[in-house]
């Protein structure tokens, strides 16, 4: 126990991590977006994250931005699989204070880093996550039976987990950089995603919603597959009943403050 755990005080940077397989003009889109909606000085890098099957296409794209922004974007060639291996990677190479894990397809829409930095700033101890369900159903192009398998997902585990929370599952957040490199991950696929909530949550760690619009990926298609949701109820139960210390990296004793009352209001 010599590296314990300690919720950082304010917001100095972020590290925003992207992680890219087939996108060229929505990368960009997201970086340039990101660029304009927040100070210079607050990004501390955007740590872009590749993998065998990223596309030339997109790679061109990704080394024509370092050529462009250069120390501002760090590359990374994945070694480990799948997109939970990318974030995971990608966590232990952050340099920020905090860690924003997006996509670059614009299914999370870069303008509300602006608004997830914000209320880290205000909350640097949290987890900031944005929400489809706040304010409405805030999906486009997402099909009536996946919203309502979704919406069922929802409420399932907002039960299990005594939360007020209303999205679990959408992978766009602000975390404290200390936090994801003392928790053990497990998961490699997307629901990797969704262990990056329900382990803090476990922890105790504070955790607020933002709303957030989805839309439909315009360029390239998903990694995802319908079969591989099921794999999203395996770590949400096993989380549920693991004991705490089993879910920190051993040398990082629990010293997670208490949670406090920043769950979204229904
Ligand atoms: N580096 C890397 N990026 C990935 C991998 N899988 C998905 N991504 C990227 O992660 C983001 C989210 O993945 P996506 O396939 O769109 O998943 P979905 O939105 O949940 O259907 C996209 O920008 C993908 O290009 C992977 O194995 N490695
Ligand atoms: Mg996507």
């Amino acid at each position: 126990m010599t590296n314990p755990y300690v919720p950082p005080t304010r917001l100095e940077s972020v590290t925003v991590i992207l992680p890219v397989v087939n996108e060229t003009v929505s990368l960009r889109t997201t970086v340039e977006t990101i660029r304009h909606v927040v100070k210079r000085e607050l990004i501390r890098e955007f740590i872009i994250v590749t993998c065998k099957r990223t596309t030339p296409e997109a790679m061109a794209v990704v080394e024509q931005l370092q050529k462009e922004l250069g120390e501002l974007v760090v590359v990374h060639e994945q070694k480990m699989p799948f997109l939970g291996g990318a974030m995971r990677e990608a966590f232990n190479l952050a340099r920020g204070s905090h860690v924003i894990m997006m996509a670059s397809d614009l299914e999370t829409d870069p303008k509300d880093v602006a608004v997830l930095i914000a209320e880290a700033g205000k909350y640097p101890e949290a987890i900031i996550t944005a929400s489809r369900w706040q304010g409405g159903v805030q999906f486009h192009g997402y099909s009536k039976i996946k919203l309502v398998c979704n919406w069922m997902f929802q409420r399932l585990f907002s039960i299990l987990y005594a939360t007020r929370l209303s999205d679990l599952t959408f992978a766009y957040r602000i975390f404290p950089t200390k936090l994801v490199q003392a928790i053990r991950w497990e998961d490699f696929r997307h629901s990797f995603l969704f262990e990056t909530l329900v382990k803090p949550l476990r922890l105790g760690v504070p955790v607020k919603e933002i709303p957030s619009t989805w839309r439909a990926r315009t360029e390239g298609a998903s990694q995802n597959t319908f079969f591989r949701n099921f794999e999203y109820f395996k770590i949400g139960l096993r989380t549920r009943f693991a004991s705490k210390q089993t879910l920190l990296v051993p040398e990082s004793a629990s010293n997670l403050q208490p949670k406090k009352e920043l769950d979204a209001k229904p």
